[in-house]
């Protein structure tokens, strides 16, 4: 496959309700897309002309992650794509993350590039993104991540609003002074029987496991990222107090920070979310390798718009992913998707079955909320 051009274009989307964690509060989704245009073989041999679109979840602000979204477009512009298009012809998915391996970090960015590319094979040829990864199955479990509210009441009917949805799991953002009052008040209101979790998107340190500890009462699934990004081996002390397991997010960066973190005893979950570890490659391998420690994965969300959360549905549908993700409908955060809209059915979102994603932009939509774009050429 080759290059000929790609486009980066600025979204920005009204969320609903505002979104908040312990990190901060957000109001509206801006999001990177991009678009590679590329050339490639069909299979008669001739040339084919193709299309594949890729979404970056970098924030507007670097608060989750060292990478925000303006900082992400500059990366792909002046270092990323530079080196794609310097591959001509000899272009494929596969090597996307090899041949990036010399800029350091910045996988969101890198994520995106390689979504895009692999998007373009995809359709060229046929294949959708569920069947290129390995899924096995046509629906995913659907879970729904609640923000931290202005009060507990408030909370209630939120949660009982998802509930009532056909939610089949409830996560509900901590940070401390939002933490064991919300947590009890929730789990008397739906009961036992309903999978609860909570993530805490780094907000406390190892002074807190008592306070932690205390969480334990609740019949938790996991807790995710207590502690902070690089505190690996401060998670597998805070799990020798804890009976919860800890379900790291932020520091699984890479396979390889995933197989130190589970040698060390600091994860017994791991969130998957294919932006953070450089693609959906690499999210792949994260999943083989827990399913050979017999580690539980799911997939982790980052508001994408109709885009990113089909290929979500694809990856959760993948064996190992055992626990139900962050893939909730798209009216969860939005009034209208950019893409044909995600919906929960019995408490389940359908895997995009077409070629590549399955799903695109609906062109009129993504005119209304595009902010700026950008034509590369090569
Ligand atoms: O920690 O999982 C997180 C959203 C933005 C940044 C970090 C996180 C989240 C979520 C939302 O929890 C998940 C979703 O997309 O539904
Ligand atoms: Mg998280």
């Amino acid at each position: 496959m080759k290059i000929t051009g790609v486009e980066l274009r600025i979204i920005r989307m009204p969320l609903k309700s505002p979104f908040t964690t312990s990190f901060g509060t957000e109001y509206d989704k801006v999001a990177l897309l991009v678009t590679v245009h590329a050339q490639t073989r069909g299979p008669d041999g001739d040339l084919v002309e193709t299309v594949g679109w890729g979404e970056c979840v970098a924030m507007e602000e670097p608060l989750y992650s060292a990478e925000y979204l303006t900082g992400a477009a500059e990366v792909i512009r002046r270092f990323l794509l530079p080196i794609l298009f310097a591959a001509g012809d000899t272009l494929s998915s596969e090597k996307v993350g090899h041949l990036l391996t010399p800029v350091v970090g910045h996988r969101m960015a890198k994520a995106a590039v390689e979504m895009a590319v692999l998007d373009a094979e995809l359709r060229a040829r046929g294949v959708s993104f569920a069947e290129h990864l390995g899924a096995v199955r046509d629906r995913v479990p659907s879970g729904v991540s609640v923000g931290i509210q202005d009060s507990i009441p408030e909370l209630l009917d939120v949660v009982d609003g998802y509930l009532a949805q056909g939610y089949v799991r409830i996560k509900l953002k901590i940070r401390p002074g939002w933490d064991l009052a919300p947590v009890r008040a929730v789990r008397e209101r739906i009961g036992d029987d309903v999978l609860l979790q909570v993530d805490a998107n780094a907000a406390y340190t190892l002074v807190d496991a008592q306070l932690l500890r205390r969480l334990d009462e609740f019949g938790l699934l996991l807790i995710e990222q207590p502690l902070g990004e690089d505190d690996i081996r401060q998670h597998a002390e805070l799990a020798k107090l804890l009976s919860t397991p800890i379900c790291l997010d932020e520091s699984i960066v890479s396979a390889k920070a995933a197989a130190d973190a589970i040698m060390l005893g600091a994860t017994s979950v791991i969130n998957i979310k294919p932006g953070r570890v450089g693609g959906y490659l690499e999210a792949r391998r994260i999943h083989d390798l827990c399913v050979a420690h017999g580690i539980a994965v799911w997939c982790g969300g980052m508001l994408e718009t109709g885009l990113g959360r089909g290929a979500n549905a694809a990856l959760a549908a993948l064996p190992g992913f055992t626990l139900p993700g962050d893939i909730s409908g798209s009216d969860r955060f939005y009034a209208q998707d950019i893409t044909r809209p995600f919906v929960v059915q019995d408490g389940h979102v359908a895997v995009p079955t077409g070629p590549g994603l399955g799903v695109e932009p609906i062109p009129e939509i993504l005119a209304a909320v595009t902010v700026t774009t950008e034509w590369i050429p090569v």
